[in-house]
């Protein structure tokens, strides 16, 4: 098993959140809502997202509703988060701010 997908213990977890602003920790998932100008700018995040998870080979648990994006990261692999799920988020980030993510 990489030790990317270690499960990460809830110190390690808060400590990475004070570098993923917007996101928390809801139901055991690292989790964020997004809120872009459109429905134009919410696609081309999720479009983003789309080709990074794919690249990664780790998916997101996502909502979208017009302007509005909920994600939820988790390895389902071991039903934890992992450090896959904060590399991910931290990508994520970087496409909210260039799809300016209100
Ligand atoms: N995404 C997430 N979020 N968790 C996983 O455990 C996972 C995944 N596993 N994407 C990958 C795909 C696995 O199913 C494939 C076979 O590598």
């Amino acid at each position: 098993m990489s030790t990317l997908a270690r499960k990460l213990g809830d110190d390690e977890i808060a400590e990475a959140l004070k570098s993923l602003p917007g996101w928390s920790l809801k139901d055991g998932k690292l989790f964020a809502s997004y809120r872009f100008a459109d429905f134009s700018q919410a696609w081309a995040f999720m479009t983003r997202c789309a080709l990074c998870a794919e690249k990664h080979d780790h998916h997101p648990e996502w909502k979208n509703v017009y302007n509005r994006v909920e994600i939820a990261l988790w390895t389902h692999d071991c039903r934890a988060v992992t450090e896959k799920d904060v590399v991910l988020a931290g990508k994520f980030c970087e496409y909210a701010k260039v799809c300016c993510a209100g």
